[in-house]
């Protein structure tokens, strides 16, 4: 082969690193720094890709990206070996273990992670270091749906049916989700539910999603579960209930229709601003609907009542008959990219593998032999993200910290607080691809693989285990969280056998110690998913075919029958009154990736959206003396948010919306308001009361 005759370049099938809807993608490594991404035909997204997926490439190759591990010295960040890296920090970890017990330690995950990392992550946290105290940011992500969907059905999964099944309903209801802009090649499954009439949504705001609605419910935020309460007592009272499926497949409705019954649609629309007769015409479409599926998002479960707001939505699904039904059902949107087996494997505070609970004797059985260990050395349940990171550096929380995958200086609620508290711990260390605004506060940043340079399963939105191949060469010097955590592991006494670094070894391990859980993975191997099966969890066995549709016999209790839960409205948990009459929520945009760490490094993202906005009423930014492009003050009882205004005249006159993807002074979790679900511990990002002023000498 001669210069002038380049090798061939192959194109590897992978799939994007961002969210869970997982977009088949192909690499193609150029000859000099590029790498060319493509889309490719996959289910999820019939051939498309958004925006933030085609220029997924530009971070391989980014010169912001780290390729050194960093360690702190005179207050600096400097240049240093692996050696010393890991050295230091299993030194620092196993020294404050020493002074202060095993729970001085914490580790902090992300669902972003692949299923291998989050099983080791879980392992390392709960055999390495001995310490309970290990979540991650499914917390701020999934946890109310998940804890809705446990009770009413005895199991989680976010869709118990494949994407495209989306694509045969008349009726499609959408509560607080925007796939326009956080999924927007899901937007073409509800293509045939539009050209019928059946597309619904509810937001508060008009987003490029409810644009496309044939009705777009705009109830005020925190208010959902009044809508739903409404909605089934229209359904009852025109007997759209479905009576039959209730008697056979389901249990405690009258615990239910005893709250229902006192929410007329009138009373909903007093609550809600969602008008008694549209409250109707939801009832009347669902209950005609041949097939019809209703489905949350972050809108209706990031609150403090957003465990029993999921529960409110499945108990409406569940009058109509539609959870386990061929061609309906009930299913909430997963964020991340691995979202969903990023909650199955362990790395959450109450959790062993297998979607296991941690205080289950036969689970802790099971695992303790898969890890040949005595069970009684597995920690116990340990604290909420929030509460973990608000416990930081406190008198009996933990004093060192360790990251992987997350960024929450920026995505936790009541920012400028988790940052004072990660000021004061004693050892923060973080692994990370880029120096994201908390691997900037460590004393020791490790820099790794991203996606496309090492293997890796990851279970997308629909539970589907795909395989993500490596597809390219890490740069030199970087390492997979896989080996940073064998490390370490080892470093703190561990059998290097007991960390494995490949990541079909992890799986293998991972395979055995969900075996019998409720995520089986045990019947899924790196040999099926190469040979491209479309593998859905459970596969209890080699041979299983997978469970693309659950529910369709039973569901996951043990009788079989899914559960109605009674669950009555409460409202936000911080009402606006005279001193913050405004209601603040926030969420995303097309352009831009969570805390925004790896967005933000993207050119054209930046270019396309650079800062934060606050889009707000014309009226009610006139009433602050504000006009469209200014900078505004967005300020809450617990800290203050600068940002671009936008005018939107399709804003609600006492509402604003921030995205939450921008660092320092326009971080939106400024504001944010940390009161926590009682249940599943989810954070109220989605509502709080402020007040918005001009930025003075702006
Ligand atoms: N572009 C982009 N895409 C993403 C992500 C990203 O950061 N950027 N992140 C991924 C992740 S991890 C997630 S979790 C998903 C999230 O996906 P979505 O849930 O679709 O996104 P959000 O913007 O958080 O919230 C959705 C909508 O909820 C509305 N909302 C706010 N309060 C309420 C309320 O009280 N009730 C109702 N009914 N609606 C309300 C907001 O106006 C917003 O339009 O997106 C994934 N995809
Ligand atoms: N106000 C407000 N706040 C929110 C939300 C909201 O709607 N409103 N949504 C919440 C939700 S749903 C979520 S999911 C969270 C997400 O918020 P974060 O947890 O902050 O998520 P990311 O920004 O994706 O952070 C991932 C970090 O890990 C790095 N990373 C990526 N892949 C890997 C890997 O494989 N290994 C390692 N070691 N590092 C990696 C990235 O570079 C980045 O720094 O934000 C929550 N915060
Ligand atoms: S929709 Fe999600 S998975 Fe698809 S290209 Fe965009 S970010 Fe990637
Ligand atoms: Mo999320």
């Amino acid at each position: 082969m001669t210069l002038t005759e380049p090798e061939p370049r192959t194109a590897v099938a992978t799939h994007c690193p961002y969210c869970a809807l997982q977009c088949g993608m192909s690499l193609t490594a150029g000859e000099g720094a590029e790498v060319e991404v493509a889309p490719r035909q996959f289910p999820t997204n019939a051939g498309g890709l958004c925006q933030k997926g085609w220029t997924s490439g530009s971070l391989l190759t980014s010169p912001a990206r780290l390729t050194t591990p960093l360690i702190r010295l005179d207050g600096e960040l400097r240049p240093a070996s692996w050696d010393a890296a890991l050295g230091l920090i299993a030194g620092k970890l196993a020294e404050i273990q020493a002074r202060h017990g095993k729970d001085a330690v914490a580790v902090f995950g992300g669902g972003g992670l692949t299923n291998e990392k989050s099983y080791l992550l879980g392992k390392f946290a709960r055999v390495a270091l001995g310490t309970s105290q290990v979540d991650y940011n499914g917390r701020f992500c999934m946890s109310s749906a998940a804890a809705a969907g446990n009770r009413a059905f005895g199991l989680d999964r976010g869709l118990p049916f494949p994407l495209t099944d989306l694509a045969d309903a008349d009726v499609v209801l959408l509560v607080g989700a925007n796939p326009a802009e956080t999924m927007p090649p899901l937007v073409k499954h509800l293509e045939r539910a539009k050209s019928l009439g059946g597309l619904i949504v509810a937001d508060p705001r008009r987003t490029p999603t409810a644009e496309q609605a044939n009705l777009h419910l705009t109830p005020s935020p925190g208010k959902d579960l009044a809508l739903a309460l409404g909605i089934l007592h229209a359904l009852v009272a025109e007997s759209g209930v479905d009576q039959p499926y209730m008697d056979e497949r389901t249990r405690g409705f009258s615990a239910v229709w005893r709250i229902a019954s006192r929410w007329w649609p009138e009373r909903a629309e007093r609550v809600t601003g969602v008008s008694a007769a549209d409250q109707r015409t939801v009832a009347a479409k669902l209950a005609n609907a041949r097939n019809a599926y209703i489905l949350t998002a972050r809108g209706a479960e990031q609150h403090a009542t957003g465990a029993d707001t999921v529960s409110a939505w499945i108990n409406l699904a569940l009058a109509l008959g539609l959870p386990g039904k061929p061609g309906s059902g009930f299913g909430c949107l997963t964020g991340q990219g691995n979202g969903q087996g990023g909650r199955e494997h362990g790395q959450k505070a109450d959790q062993l593998p297998g979607y296991r609970k941690i205080d289950d004797p036969a689970a802790r059985e099971h695992v303790a032999r898969v890890w040949g260990v005595d069970p009684a050395e597995i920690p116990g349940p340990g604290r909420s993200a929030y509460e973990l990171l608000d416990a930081l550096g406190t008198a009996d929380g933990p004093r060192a910290l360790l990251v992987f995958g997350s960024n929450p200086v920026v995505s936790a609620p009541h920012s400028a607080h988790i940052a004072d508290r990660l000021s004061t711990v004693e050892f923060l260390g973080c692994a990370d691809l880029v120096l994201s605004e908390t691997s900037a506060l460590a004393d020791v940043v490790l820099p790794v693989t991203q996606w496309a340079e090492e293997d890796g399963t990851m279970t997308n939105l629909e539970g589907r285990v795909l395989l993500r191949k490596r597809a390219l060469d890490p740069p030199p010097g970087v390492r997979t969280d896989l080996d940073v955590l064998a490390g370490l592991a080892t470093r703190l006494g561990q059998p290097a056998e007991r960390f494995p670094t490949d990541a079909e070894t992890v799986f293998d391990e991972l395979r055995a110690a969900s075996k019998g859980g409720l995520a089986d993975y045990s019947g899924i191997s790196y040999d099926r998913l190469r040979a491209g099966e479309a593998l859905y969890w459970p596969v209890p066995e080699a041979t299983h075919p997978g469970t693309p549709r659950m529910f369709l016999d039973r569901f996951a209790h043990p009788d079989g029958k899914a559960r109605f839960v009674p669950v009555e409205h409460s409202g936000p948990a911080e009402p606006p009154d005279t001193e913050f009459p405004l209601q603040a929520t926030t969420g995303r945009v097309l352009q831009h990736y969570q805390s925004g760490a790896q967005t933000r490094l993207v050119d054209e993202l930046t270019e396309a959206v650079p800062e934060a906005f606050v889009e707000v009423h014309p009226d009610t930014a006139a009433r602050a003396g504000l006009a469209d492009g200014d900078w505004a003050r967005i300020a809450s009882r617990r800290g203050e948010t600068v940002a671009r205004v936008r005018c939107v005249p399709s804003m609600g006159i006492d509402l604003v919306f921030l995205p939450f993807h921008f660092p320092g002074a326009q971080r939106a979790n400024l504001f944010t308001n940390p009161a926590l679900d009682p249940t599943s511990r989810m954070p109220e990002f989605k509502v709080c009361a402020v007040k918005l002023s001009i930025v003075d000498g702006a």
